[in-house]
């Protein structure tokens, strides 16, 4: 297969209600989709980032630029392009996982598209549908968390995430259990948003049985987390710390976490995030699927990874109308608490043409060869 061209391009899609972590609010998700154009046929790819470096050091426009200036001239070196030529290319730059990841996935769709394999079954799926879980963000008051959550469980998804920060922790976790019960799937997640000297305050979430607690500490201290596993019963669980297999390895060795949330753009691709499902299984770690409010294609994707094997935890897969009122894909569609899986080939999602230039901002054509 031999690239031909990469089309990137800005998309802005508004979401259906403000979404609320303790970095920052969203209204409208800032996306850039990456069409991998080559002589065997186009894929697709979404790049995770987000529009500002709250939530990782990457963003949109530098996503834009790296592509460009970077990612792309290294990749067009490669004569004979397929899945395993694009990581190794784009090695010498540094860092940039979300950018990478997008620009492997475009090639990966284009590649299993050609092959007639779907992402799944390239990826050694074992399920034909997925449990649904959803992040329910910060809220102004304890009733509107309440309604929330309650439209969400009469929605049918199976497991709920709580969005904590400091001042809106234990009381809401609280008030969600007596409301709702303790048979209900319940997890928190903090983004960043503690230090270790807050182990004690956060151990006061243990009575309320949690399925765990998501990167309480600071994506480096991966020490903190170690010694937070310590005085917290409940689970800790990393997200924004593992940024590959390896570091996946050496926090689980440290005994900072016994769970982990895999998010492909984070890890730089499905090639990675496949590694780390395979390192922790191998460490006997529980994995679950993580989200960045990705459109169909990105959600594809996802689905099609969290139906690995190692995958025994409800992800961050919620339908696409959890953010969207209208997808720029054939929308994801919650079915008894799950998400079927796509089994056409490639991600098995394609932008709709029209929806896709209603939410285009900018976009620009690179070409590799003529
Ligand atoms: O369902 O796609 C989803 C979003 C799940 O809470 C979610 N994502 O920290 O995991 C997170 C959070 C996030 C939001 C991360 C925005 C990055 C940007």
């Amino acid at each position: 297969m031999r690239l031909t061209g990469v089309e990137l391009r800005q998309i802005a899609v508004p979401l259906v209600a403000p979404f609320r972590t303790s970095f920052g609010t969203q209204h409208a998700r800032e996306i850039v989709l990456v069409r991998a154009v080559t002589d065997d046929g186009e894929g697709w790819g979404e790049c995770g980032a987000m529009a500002a470096p709250l939530y990782s050091s990457e963003y949109t426009k530098a996503v834009a630029d790296v592509l460009r200036d970077y990612l792309i001239p290294a990749l067009a070196e490669v004569a004979q392009l397929d899945p395993w030529r694009v990581a190794p290319a784009l090695e010498p730059v540094k860092g940039h996982r979300m950018a990478k990841a997008a620009l492997e996935t475009a090639v990966l769709d284009a590649w299993l598209r050609a092959h007639g394999i779907s992402f799944a079954t390239w990826l050694g799926a074992t399920r034909e549908r997925v449990a649904a879980g959803v992040s329910v963000g910060i809220m102004d008051s304890i009733p509107r968390l309440l309604d929330a959550v309650g439209g969400y469980l009469a929605e049918g998804y199976v497991r709920i995430k709580l969005k904590i920060e400091p001042g809106w922790d234990i009381e809401p976790v609280r008030a969600v259990r007596e409301r709702f019960g303790d048979e209900v799937l319940l997890q928190v997640d903090a983004n960043t948003a503690y230090r270790v000297a807050d182990a004690h305050h956060l151990a006061r979430l243990d009575p309320f049985g949690l399925l765990l607690i998501e990167q309480p500490l600071d994506e480096e201290d991966i020490r903190g987390h170690a010694k937070l596993a310590e005085i917290v019963r409940t689970p800790i669980c990393l997200d924004e710390s593992i940024v590959s297999a390896r570091s996946a390895a050496d926090a689980i060795a440290l005994g900072a976490c016994s769970v982990v949330n895999i998010k492909p753009s984070r890890v730089g691709g499905y090639l990675e995030a496949r590694r780390v499902h395979d390192v922790c299984v191998a460490h006997g770690v529980p994995v679950w699927c993580g989200g960045m409010l990705e459109t169909g294609l990105g959600r594809a994707a996802n689905v099609a990874l969290a139906a690995l094997p190692g995958f025994t935890l409800p992800g961050d897969t919620s339908a696409s109308d959890r953010y969207y009122a209208t997808d720029i894909t054939e929308p994801f569609v919650l079915a008894d608490g799950h998400l079927d899986v796509p089994r056409e080939p490639g991600l098995g999602r394609e932008p709709i043409p029209e929806r896709l230039e209603s939410v285009t901002v900018t976009k620009e054509w690179i070409t590799v060869r003529s």
